[in-house]
């Protein structure tokens, strides 16, 4: 059985984090048996989750368990794509997955740390809930740092925001998934991130941006109840 090691719902989302969800969609569209459950990144082999258990052997990352699902359990998310679209998905990941989310993840820890603290952390006991906040906080500070894009000014950051959205938005048009009318795993990187976003309880300008594209509102509708229900 497939299991997936995976964060808490919170914040009104199914994850906190994009690539929780992404690995969730990608085990949903690939139409296999799998479960989840609630883990802790100090477990997990390299410090990150998603996790994917098959049968006790450990996939960490989501693009290693994209490679798992397609080459251990035959699942074809892209053979549909021609070479360009490929490139194109490829191209997109990266925005989605390597400069978007850190975006999104400043928006979230600056602008929110009460929230943050108090969602991602309900299962903590109330007096190290303060502790583990400060530390985790003080990483991802100093990750968002080291990117370099939190060194920009506020404006300079919801500029490259924005054009991430629009981006995302202009590529997806009127098209039922983001590469066409068939669904790829390019689809399941960009439900993460909307999924973070859009039913999210927290005010950011990137959620203020997407919900402003209505084509990616209702694309994160269709897809939500076409692999969840
Ligand atoms: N490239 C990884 C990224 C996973 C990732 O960054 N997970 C974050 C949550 S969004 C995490 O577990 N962070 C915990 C930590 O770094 O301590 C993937 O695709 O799975």
């Amino acid at each position: 059985m497939l299991k997936l090691l995976t964060f808490a719902p919170c914040l009104g989302t199914r994850s906190p984090s994009p690539f929780a969800v992404k690995g969730e969609a990608l085990l949903a569209m690939s139409g296999l048996d799998y479960t989840t459950e609630v883990s802790d990144v100090r477990k997990a082999p390299r410090g990150k989750l998603p996790v994917l258990d098959d049968g006790g052997t450990l996939i960490p990352d989501t693009a290693h368990i994209q490679t798992h699902l397609e080459q251990v359990h035959n699942i074809d998310f892209d053979s549909h794509l021609s070479d360009l679209q490929r490139a194109h998905a490829t191209a997109f990941r990266r925005l989605i997955e390597d400069h978007f989310y850190y975006l999104n993840a400043h928006y979230r820890w600056a602008d929110h740390p009460q929230a943050v603290r108090d969602g991602y952390f309900a299962d903590a006991p109330k007096l190290l809930r303060g502790i583990i906040f400060k530390v985790v906080n003080r990483n991802i500070t100093k990750m968002l740092h080291m990117t370099g894009l939190s060194r920009h000014t506020r404006e300079q950051m919801e500029a490259m925001t924005q054009d991430d959205v629009d981006a995302l938005a202009t590529q997806l048009g009127d098209q039922r998934y983001f590469m066409g009318d068939k669904i790829s795993s390019i689809d399941a990187s960009l439900f993460g991130a909307l999924e973070g976003l859009i039913p999210c309880t927290l005010d950011t300008p990137s959620g203020r941006m997407v919900k402003a594209h209505a084509n990616l509102v209702a694309y994160h509708e269709r897809l939500s109840r076409e692999l969840f229900g």
